[in-house]
C-alpha cells in the first residue's frame, strides 16, 4: 500500500458499471486505496439503469463479460446468446461479490464536480450533497451513453397519464395490460420494447422520426453442449476478439460487393449474413459496405426488401424502410420488430415532416393529429461519449472546464488522458474504438493499471500528455472516420456518434473508427516507449 500523499484516496472511480468494476478490480490489485460513487442504488451502470421490458445485449455472451482472470470463464454462465439486462447485471453483481469489490462503493451517490489542485496535486471530487472527497488519481468510468435525453416536449407538464424513461426505468412491476400506450423513438432501445409491450398492450402507437436498418437478432438459448464449447474456446475467442476491429469474435469477410460482382453471389453471401444474425450481417459479409457507396446500397436495398416482405401494409413497409446508406446508424437488433407491426392494435406515426408536443390526454403532432393515450415512453437517446463528463463540472488548475474545452474541439490521447487535465484517466469516453465495449474497457483499463504502476514505481506523481501527441491521436481518429463514407450520411441521419443527435452539439466524430487493434498498439506504443509522451511531475 502507497501513501495517500494527502489525499483521502488514492483513487476514486466514479460509476459502478463494466468499466468502473473492472477500475476497482485493478487498482485494488496494485494496493492503490479506492473509493467508487454510483449513482444508481446497484451495481451496472447502464444494467442497471436500462431495466425497460425486452433489454438485451446486441453483441453475443461469449464477448460481453468482464474478463480479466482466466478462472472467471468458469465463474458465471449467461444462458443466451443476448443475455437479458437482468442476467447482465447478474453477471456484474457476481463479479463484485466474488472479488469483494462492493466495499469501495458508495450508491446513491451523483457526482457534481471534480477539480485539480495543482499546488496540492490531488482531485476534489463533491458529490450533488456539497461533500467532498480527495484523491491522487481521478478515474471517471461514466459510460458511452448514461446521459439520457429526456423528453423536451413543453407539453409533458400538462399530460396528465404515466409516462417513463427507458433509461431511467423504474424498479417496480409496469402493467401494460389493456392500455392505449405511445413509444417515441425507435433506436436501439425503442426496437427491443415495441415488440415486448405489442402483444399486452391495448393498443401501441409508435412514433417514428428517423426509420433504422433493424437487423434479426436471432436470440436462443445456449444449451449445455454450446457452454462447453464456449468455454473450451474461451481464451481463443477473447484473443479473436481483441484483434478483431469492432472488439467481436467475427471473421473479416475477405471479400467486398465490387469484387464478387455476380448479384446472384451477392445475394448468396448477404442471405448467409441474415441467418447468423446481429451483426454478423455487415462484418462478415462484405468489406466495402462502410467504404464504397454502391456496395452499401446494395446491401441497403436488400434490408428495406427483407422489412417488405415481413411487414404486411405496403405503406407502413415503405415508412419502416430508411433511405439513408445502412451504417450511417447504428444498426439496432430486434426480436420480431418488423412483425410486431403487422399486429391489428400496432401502428405506426411518421413525425418526420412534423414535431409532437403532448397534451393533457396524449400527443399532438404540428399538423394537428391528436392521439390519447394512458401511457407514453421516452425512447430519445442519449447524450454520447462526452455527455456525462461534460455534465460534471471537471475542471483543471487553471478552472477550465472539460466541457468548454471540448466545446471547442474534442481531443485526447487515445481517449484515455486529456492534456492539462493531469492524473485524469478517462474510461470508456470519447475517442475509444467503436464496438464491444466490455473488450475495449478491458484493454483501456490494463494500459492505466500498466501506467499506475508505472508510476507508483518510479515514484512519479503525476502524469499529463505532451500536447503533440494529443493532436496526432486527435487526427488519427479523425483521418478514420473519413476513410469510411458515414461522415456526412451520419450527421444527415441524426447518429450520436457524431453527436448529431443532440441540439447544438459540436460537430465531432466521438469514437474511434480505425479498429480496437490500431488503437491498442497506440497505447501499447506507449508503454512500450516507456510513456514517450507523456509528461510525468
Ligand atoms: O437511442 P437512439 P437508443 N422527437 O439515439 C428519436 C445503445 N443501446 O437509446 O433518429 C421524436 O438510437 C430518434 O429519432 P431520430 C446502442 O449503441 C444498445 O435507442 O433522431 N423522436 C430515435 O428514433 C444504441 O445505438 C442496446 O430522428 C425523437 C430515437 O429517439 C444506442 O444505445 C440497447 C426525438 C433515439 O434513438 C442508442 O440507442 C439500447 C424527438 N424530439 C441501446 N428525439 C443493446 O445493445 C429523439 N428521437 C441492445
Amino acid at each position: 500500500m502507497t501513501s495517500t500523499k494527502g489525499a483521502d484516496y488514492d483513487v476514486i472511480v466514479v460509476g459502478a458499471g463494466f468499466s468502473g468494476i473492472r477500475s476497482l478490480w485493478e487498482v485494488d490489485q496494485i494496493g492503490l486505496s479506492v473509493k467508487c460513487f454510483e449513482a444508481g442504488s446497484d451495481v451496472g451502470g447502464t444494467w442497471y439503469w436500462n431495466s425497460y421490458p425486452g433489454a438485451r445485449t446486441d453483441s453475443e455472451a461469449w464477448v460481453y463479460r468482464l474478463n480479466f482472470l482466466p478462472e472467471m470463464k468458469d465463474e458465471f454462465n449467461y444462458h443466451e446468446r443476448y443475455p437479458s439486462q437482468q442476467e447482465v447485471q447478474g453477471h456484474l453483481k457476481h463479479v463484485v461479490e466474488h472479488f469483494n469489490l462492493r466495499k469501495y462503493i458508495q450508491f446513491d451517490t451523483r457526482i457534481n464536480s471534480a477539480q485539480y489542485s495543482e499546488s496540492q496535486n490531488i482531485w476534489t471530487i463533491t458529490t450533488v450533497d456539497g461533500k467532498s472527497t480527495t484523491c491522487r488519481y481521478f478515474l471517471p468510468a461514466t459510460g458511452p451513453l448514461s446521459i439520457p435525453k429526456d423528453p423536451p416536449f413543453a407539453g409533458l407538464k400538462s399530460y396528465t397519464g404515466e409516462w417513463y424513461q427507458a433509461a431511467k426505468w423504474p424498479k417496480k412491476p409496469i402493467d401494460f395490460h389493456g392500455k392505449r400506450i405511445a413509444v417515441i423513438g425507435t433506436g436501439a432501445t425503442g426496437v427491443q420494447i415495441i415488440p415486448k409491450i405489442a402483444p399486452v398492450a391495448k393498443q401501441l402507437t409508435v412514433f417514428q422520426r428517423t426509420p433504422n436498418y433493424v437487423l434479426p437478432g436471432r436470440n436462443y438459448i445456449i444449451d449445455d453442449h454450446q457452454l462447453a464449447d464456449i468455454k473450451q474456446n474461451h481464451e481463443a475467442t477473447w484473443n479473436h476478439a481483441r484483434t478483431n476491429n469492432s472488439g467481436l469474435a467475427m471473421k473479416l469477410p475477405g471479400r467486398t460487393v465490387q469484387g464478387v460482382a455476380d448479384p446472384e453471389k451477392i445475394r448468396q453471401v448477404l442471405d448467409a449474413g441474415w441467418e447468423a444474425g446481429g451483426f454478423h450481417f455487415h462484418f462478415e459479409t462484405f468489406d466495402d459496405l462502410f467504404t464504397n457507396l454502391d456496395s452499401n446500397e446494395v446491401a441497403s436495398e436488400y434490408i428495406r426488401q427483407k422489412i417488405r416482405a415481413v411487414v404486411e401494409d405496403p405503406a407502413t413497409a415503405e415508412l419502416l424502410c430508411p433511405r439513408y446508406p445502412y451504417l450511417s446508424k447504428r444498426p439496432p437488433c430486434g426480436h420480431f420488430y418488423y412483425e410486431a407491426f403487422n399486429r391489428p392494435n400496432v401502428k405506426l406515426v411518421d413525425i418526420s415532416q412534423d414535431t409532437i408536443d403532448l397534451y393533457e390526454k396524449g400527443i399532438r403532432t404540428s399538423s394537428g393529429a391528436e392521439y390519447e393515450f394512458d401511457m407514453i415512453i421516452f425512447a430519445l437517446g442519449f447524450d454520447a461519449g462526452t455527455g456525462a463528463l461534460s455534465e460534471m463540472e471537471v475542471k483543471n488548475a487553471q478552472g477550465e472546464l472539460l466541457r468548454d474545452r471540448w466545446a471547442e474541439r474534442l481531443e485526447t490521447f487515445g481517449g484515455v488522458l486529456v492534456p492539462g487535465f493531469p492524473n485524469m484517466f478517462l474510461i470508456c469516453g470519447p475517442h475509444v474504438p467503436f464496438g464491444n465495449m466490455p473488450v475495449v474497457l478491458d484493454i483501456q483499463v490494463q494500459w492505466i493499471g500498466k501506467t499506475l504502476r508505472h508510476m507508483e514505481q518510479h515514484r512519479l506523481n503525476k502524469i499529463d500528455v505532451s500536447k503533440d501527441a494529443v493532436t496526432k491521436w486527435s487526427a488519427q481518429v479523425e483521418e478514420a472516420f473519413k476513410g469510411t463514407l458515414l461522415g456526412e450520411s451520419a450527421k444527415k441521419a441524426k447518429a450520436w456518434f457524431v453527436g448529431a443527435n443532440i441540439e447544438g452539439k459540436a460537430d465531432n466524430v466521438l469514437f474511434y473508427f480505425g479498429g480496437v487493434p490500431a488503437w491498442s498498439s497506440w497505447l501499447e506504443n506507449e508503454s512500450k516507449t516507456d510513456w514517450a509522451s507523456m509528461e510525468f511531475g
